[in-house]
């Protein structure tokens, strides 16, 4: 990159600035004249307009990191589940008000152009979202830095029931054009992959090895702009999409072979194809691989290249630059660097490697076993046959570390390698990036707590100092500000709008709590976003939903250990008890159960535990009596811009993953701060939620993680529970009687069965729990007074899961960089 200095100027901030720049992204790009534009021309022009506002800050931000060469933080993540970008660049810019005139001034309405967009799905859930949090944090607090990842072709899957089952359609997110991003072929990147490895010695005499790939692919960079808010930076997200080096051979098209003709360009452009809808298990998939040595790579080399000037010292680049990986997926990374430094720049291997240490921090997201990721030495040494050599030496020079430290415990030894022995041989890459990183964290105390005590004990006791927590957050601007706007609305009235970017000050709310006009207004507040959302689902699903119930959600992947089945379990008890005249419709409060939540296509009892989801509400919303009181409402494709409608109209959160199991969560979070009460177990950012809001507002139910992992010792019998639990049986025979399959017994027996034998999430252990805390909701709920009370509280406490606290906590403990000032 060489200096510029830019010369542009922001078209002029004004109704009529903003009409006429409107007006010529029309008729200049688009190529059309507003009398025949269709919405989605206006919605390019539109999203083309408001880029323009933010152009001039997006070069001066590169050209003063560029001149400033501070250290900066580059974010390699596999995923970022960004939501639409209208809205917030639009809030960036602080054109909302401006725009909404403009166009409707030219006969165009904005909320019908913002519909218009298809949100950029490039990530499963929780780790995707987090991504996306974080760099907008990042940019609105000025820190230099760049977020890394791949332009998948297609998205996460398009999410529709069939006879109320799943099925999976492509997300086809770029065929409407892609209005936000540019694209920069010139500085594409070549990487290798395959091939060999050889022996030579060096011009320094030594012995070397390098690399001889067998084939290449291009990787062009797309780049995004992250505006921070209101603060005159955008930073960038650059993501890499693959071509072929030559992507046609004239002369086999020439020959008349067409398909052949293609065929490499094809075989290229599969590595960024498609975005793998798992979540929490990683398959182990070629391509997957090739996905992530193919965007560090490209990362790495663009860093060195483009963002650091000429000539730099790579022996300093700890100074420049801290690369953080978002799980395992980029870890592939740490031996790429070393390979840049040792064979294409000469370094000695001990200097690379003190090099390669300083640039690292990683980031664990799970604690299931199954979830950490491990690749076959096979796999390894045929993609990357020059990187599992580099795998091997740090392993080598690691496990003597760990001989001499425990004075030659081979068991020891063995439980830390990086190669697995069984069931095959593989790299463990959570142990590869544990051993390079300066820092390891989880995402939430608990968590963190957790990888010390047991996932990764080992490496705690050995290097404590290692281990830090970082408690995941929210970005309150797209969650709260544009998600809540009655909420802000209101907010801002009672403590002015430096809320946005410091959300602490929301503690100001807490006296109001005990206001009762607040109070009211809050309710009134609930009750519009209520009303937003029944006109969503009834546009988008056909979903009825009666705006004067309880608003009961659960959403999130569907996986067993976060125990959709417990909610359903209460649902379909509530059901029985009401058919069998046990309970009273006069005497529950009506309310209505949300789920929403997408199973990765091969998880096959997560799409039975959806199909019954669906199952059972299509029973219950059938009944006369019973769906005076209760109804499922089960939308389609939950995604980001149907979490933006949700969260803000919810008045119970559903948090019920076994103690233990979920790392952190954030729609926890999410949920809080738009004054939605939980109901949790002990798990994850829970245990901190609640400790903020308190006892009072939070219902806690449940085994803790020390409970239920005793009970699993001394060996869990599921069975028991229904023999002893006559509410619990009776929920279950329900459910295998086939009454809400039509009489066919057979239709959910595996999930029956599953829960009865195994188990493994200990549903059954936890459900009358769940059920005594479901009464306390009920009576709670029946004070509205009380009930907002604890919702306005619970607004009030939650500041801290701001993900710019979580972006100060990692430039405090993990990256130590700095914002740029001004
Ligand atoms: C998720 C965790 O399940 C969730 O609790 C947490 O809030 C979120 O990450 C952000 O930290 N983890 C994953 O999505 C995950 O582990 N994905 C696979 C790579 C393993």
């Amino acid at each position: 990159m060489t200096e510029t200095t830019p010369l542009i100027t922001s078209p002029e901030h004004s109704v009529e600035g903003f009409v006429r720049e409107f007006l010529r992204e029309l008729n200049f790009t688009q190529g059309t004249v507003l009398e025949r534009a269709t919405t989605n021309d206006a919605y390019l022009a539109l999203a083309r307009t408001v880029r323009h506002y933010l152009m001039s800050r997006w070069i001066e931000t590169t050209v003063d990191h560029y001149r400033a060469q501070p250290k900066a933080v580059a974010y390699l993540s596999a995923e970022y589940l960004l939501g639409r970008q209208l809205d917030n660049a639009l809030l960036a810019a602080d054109l909302e008000e401006i725009a909404a005139e403009g166009l409707a001034s030219l006969g165009l309405d904005l909320a019908e152009l913002r519909d218009a967009e298809v949100e950029p799905g490039l990530g499963n859930g929780g780790l995707g979202r987090l991504a996306a949090c974080f760099v907008d944090s990042l940019a609105t607090m000025s820190v230099p830095a760049i977020g890394y990842g791949i332009r998948y072709e297609y998205g996460i899957f398009r999410q529709r029931f069939a006879g109320g089952r799943q099925v999976e359609e492509p997300d086809t997110w770029l065929a409407g054009g892609a209005p936000w991003e540019f694209a920069h072929p010139e500085h594409a990147v070549t990487v290798g992959f395959g091939g060999h490895t050889e022996k030579y010695t060096g011009d320094d005499g030594v012995e070397r090895s390098r690399w001889v790939p067998g084939w290449q692919v291009l990787g062009v960079p797309y780049n995004y702009m992250v505006p921070g808010y209101r603060n005159g930076r955008v930073n960038t997200l650059r993501l890499w999409s693959a071509r072929a080096t030559h992507a046609f051979d004239l002369q086999i098209f020439n020959e008349g072979d067409y398909v052949d003709a293609v065929r490499s360009r094809t075989f290229a452009e599969n590595i960024s194809k498609v975005l793998y809808p798992e979540d929490s298990t990683p398959q182990g998939k070629e391509l997957r691989l090739q996905q992530q040595y193919f965007f560090v790579a490209c990362s790495i080399r663009d860093f060195v290249d483009q963002l650091l000037p000429a000539g730099f010292d790579l022996r300093r680049l700890p100074e420049r630059i801290v690369f953080q990986l978002n799980d395992t997926h980029p870890v592939v990374a740490i031996p790429e660097l070393m390979r840049v430094l040792v064979d294409d720049e000469g370094f000695g291997w001990d200097e690379a490697w003190d090099v390669t240490r300083r640039c690292f921090a990683y980031t664990c997201h799970t604690l299931l076993p199954e979830a950490l990721e491990v690749w076959s030495v096979e796999l390894m040494g045929r993609l990357l046959p020059r990187h599992l050599e580099i795998i091997y030496r740090i392993n080598e020079e690691f496990l003597a570390q760990v001989r001499e430290r425990s004075g030659g415990d081979e068991l020891l030894v063995r439980r830390m390698s990086i190669i697995a022995e069984h069931p095959q041989r593989a790299v463990r890459m959570a142990f590869l990036a544990t051993v390079a990183a300066t820092r390891v964290n989880g995402v939430a105390e608990l968590h963190s707590q957790l990888l010390r005590d047991k996932v990764l004990a080992d490496f705690a006791q050995l290097w404590p100092e290692k281990f830090t927590n970082v408690t995941n957050g929210v970005t309150p601007r797209r969650f709260v500000r544009l998600a809540n706007p009655g909420l802000s609305g209101l907010i801002t009235e009672a403590i002015g709008d430096g809320w946005v970017t410091d959300l602490d000050r929301l503690r100001e709310l807490e006296p109001l709590a005990d206001d009762a006009e607040f109070r009211r207004r809050f309710r009134e507040v609930k009750a519009a976003n209520k009303g937003r959302l029944v006109d969503v689902l009834r546009r988008r699903d056909g979903i009825e939903v009666d705006p004067g119930t309880m608003l009961d959600v659960m959403v999130k992947r569907l996986h067993e250990y976060k125990r959709q089945l417990l909610k359903l379990l209460h649902v379909v008890t509530l059901y029985d008890r009401i058919t069998a005249g046990e309970v009273s419709v006069d005497d529950v409060p009506a309310r209505t159960v949300v789920f929403g939540a997408k199973a990765a296509p091969g998880y096959v009892m997560a799409k039975e535990i959806i199909a019954l989801i669906n199952h059972v509400g299509a029973v219950v919303n059938a009944h006369p009596d019973v769906s005076t009181v209760l109804r499922v409402a089960f939308p389609a494709n939950y995604d980001v811009t149907v979490a933006e409608t949700l969260i803000p109209a919810a008045d119970l959160s559903e948090q019920i993953s076994l103690a233990g199991k979920e790392a952190s969560g954030t729609g926890n979070m999410k949920f809080a701060l738009n004054g939605a009460l939980t109901i949790g177990t002990d798990d994850g950012a829970n245990v901190e939620i609640r400790r903020l809001v308190g006892d009072d507002n939070f219902f806690l139910f449940g085994l803790t993680e020390p409970e239920a992992s005793a009970i699993a010792e001394a060996g869990y019998r599921p069975s028991s529970y229904y023999e002893e639990n006559p509410g619990l049986r009776r929920a279950l025979d329900l459910v295998a009687s086939g009454a809400f399959s039509d009489g066919d017994r057979g239709a959910f027996e595996p999930v029956v069965a599953n829960l009865l034998a195994e188990d493994r999430f200990m549903v059954l252990a936890d459900y009358q729990a769940y059920l005594d805390a479901q009464a306390r909701v009920e009576a709670a709920y029946a004070d509205p007074d009380a009930w907002s009370r604890s919702a306005v509280l619970n607004v009030a406490r939650s500041g801290f899961f701001s993900s710019d606290r979580s972006m100060r906590d990692y430039l405090d403990r993990v990256w130590h960089a700095r914002p740029l000032p001004g």
